[in-house]
């Protein structure tokens, strides 16, 4: 596996983040949600956090501001000089470009985006059982059929936007979560 700059896509459930923290083990890279980043904000209610929680709990988009700002204060970490996953972010055009900009700064662009996809009746059941297990606030069935249409209409122009660029790679999102990390590590051995 040669690449270390990666970024995983994918419908909320899709298995984004489990599967990045496997592959940042793998690699050795630290694992980049703005997700977690959010939750962790919300939780101690900093300025960021305040803003945020109302939005995340009706599972829209926190504002393009606040995650861009996240994102390039945790990217420029000495950490993260060799290699990330990110998860979660971009997840809209504008935040697309923004990365592009800062990674081009960086001198340290985009070397793989992988795409998961599963099919949204099992994304519901995946939602839905995280919920019972853990209780997200924006685990329920009203707000996950809300954040699907979100990323059916903000994320998912970003699969043309990385296949034009030949970084895009897909992978089949059904299955155990060890058979997807095989199919993951397969496509990152694939030149
Ligand atoms: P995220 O934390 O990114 O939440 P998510 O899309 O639900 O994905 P997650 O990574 O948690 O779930 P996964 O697919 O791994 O975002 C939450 C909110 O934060 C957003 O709605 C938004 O408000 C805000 N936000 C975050 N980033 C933002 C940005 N850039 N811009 C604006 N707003 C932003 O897995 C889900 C479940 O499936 C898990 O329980 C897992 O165990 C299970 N699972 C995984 N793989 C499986 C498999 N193969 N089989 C069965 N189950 C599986």
């Amino acid at each position: 596996m040669s690449a270390r700059r990666i970024l995983l896509l994918g419908a909320p459930g899709a298995g984004k983040g489990t599967q990045a923290e496997r592959l940042c083990k793998t690699l050795g890279v630290p694992h980049v949600s703005t997700g977690d980043m959010l939750r962790a904000a919300v939780a101690a209610e900093t300025a960021v956090g305040k803003r945020a929680k109302a939005v995340m709990e009706a599972g829209q988009l926190v504002s393009d501001e606040i995650v861009i700002a996240l994102c390039e204060e945790r990217l420029s970490e000495p950490d993260a000089r060799g290699g990330f996953i990110l998860d979660g972010f971009p997840r809209n055009l504008v935040q697309a470009e923004a990365l592009d900009e800062l990674l081009v700064a960086l001198g340290a662009p985009l070397e793989r985006c992988l795409a998961v996809h599963v099919e949204s009746e099992e994304l519901v059941q995946r939602l839905l059982k995280r919920a019972e297990l853990e209780g997200r606030v924006d685990d329920n069935e009203e707000t996950i059929r809300v954040r699907m249409r979100v990323y059916e209409a903000e994320t998912e122009p970003l699969l043309s936007y990385y296949r034009s660029r030949d970084l895009l790679r897909e992978i089949a999102g059904a299955g155990s979560i060890e058979e997807i990390a095989r199919r993951i590590e397969e496509a990152l051995g694939r030149p």
